[in-house]
């Protein structure tokens, strides 16, 4: 990461980054899950690599925490709902503060406090365990119900891919939403449209995914935002601060594994460990993706 970056990262309290920086820095924070993933010899690369803007977005211009207390009570809420995405949720942590990068490595090693699936007991930062799909909707209702009826005024973001809404819990989770309106309650869709075994159309068709919301009685984004552009995302932010309507639904359209063009779109790169031919023909291009972003700061 370049010292611009990392400048801008340690003064992020004092000062906002550009939507150029961010572009940048998810480049960074790919390579870096890149790293890890094939180091480690683990997945899972697709929806990590998926949810990597929306994710740096969160952690690095939206969200409301305090690092260096990381159960601040009045602290905005991830839920990171497609939990097997845990080593992008460890890299925005780490990278944001809430523990030593230098732990990052450790992922998914017997013992460290970065297990395969987040754990919000072993690791600052993580709001919720998660890993099983389909819990994370009926959760974040909770947590945000939770910060009425106790005085405070937090935002509950939960993050999932489409195969959370395989599962029947989601749809209770969607109904319960509807009936008791938590404020601040923002449910992301990572729709990168690839799950493990095959494609979500071929799993178990969503669409059309937002207006099944709408008629369920959310607030829905008047769009589906690209969730890889960086202003967008931004765009989906000041959507959401846009009215007092909740709960919320925002679908990003995201590619699976992006960044690596012959991972892109593929299943097998769902949890498949990164093989060494592999990563010494894609990790050229996500350094080039970085090189390109940088070069405008
Ligand atoms: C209840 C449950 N069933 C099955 C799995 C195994 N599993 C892990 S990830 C996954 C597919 C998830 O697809 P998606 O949500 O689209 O993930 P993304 O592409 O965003 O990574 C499955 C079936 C699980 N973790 N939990």
């Amino acid at each position: 990461m370049n010292k611009v970056l990392q400048e801008k990262i340690s003064n992020i309290d004092k000062e906002k980054l550009s939507r150029e920086e961010l572009s940048a820095l998810a480049a960074n924070l790919r390579l870096t899950m890149f790293d890890i993933l094939q180091s480690r010899q683990t997945g899972h690369w697709g929806g990590a690599s998926s949810s990597t803007e929306i994710t740096t977005a969160l952690y690095f211009n939206r969200m409301n925490i305090r690092p260096e207390d990381p159960a601040w009570a009045e602290r905005d809420r991830l839920i990171l709902s497609k939990g097997h995405a845990s080593v992008n949720l460890y890299t925005m942590l780490a990278t944001r503060g809430f523990f030593d990068t230098a732990d990052l490595p450790s992922f998914r090693v017997l013992g460290s406090h970065l297990q395969g699936h987040p754990s919000m007991k072993k690791t600052p930062g993580v709001d919720m365990s998660t890993g099983a799909l389909g819990h994370g909707l009926s959760i974040g209702v909770g947590m945000a119900l939770a910060s009425t009826l106790q005085g405070n005024d937090y935002f509950t973001y939960v993050l999932s891919g489409e195969g959370c809404l395989n599962e029947g819990q989601t749809w209770e989770a969607v109904m319960s939403a509807a009936k008791f309106r938590p404020k601040k309650l923002v449910y992301m869709i990572d729709y990168n449209k690839v799950q493990l075994d095959g494609t979500s159309n071929e799993i178990m068709p969503l669409d059309p995914l937002a207006d099944k919301f709408k008629d369920f009685g959310w607030n829905v984004a008047p769009k589906t935002y690209d969730g890889h552009d960086m202003q967008e995302i931004l765009d989906s932010f000041d959507w959401i601060d846009s009215d007092d309507v909740w709960p919320k639904l925002v679908v990003y359209n995201t590619v699976k594994g992006k960044g690596v063009s012959f991972m892109e779109g593929l299943n097998k790169w769902h949890g498949s460990p990164i093989d060494a031919d592999s990563y010494a023909q894609g990790r050229p291009e996500l350094v080039a993706d970085i090189e390109r972003k940088e070069a405008v700061l």
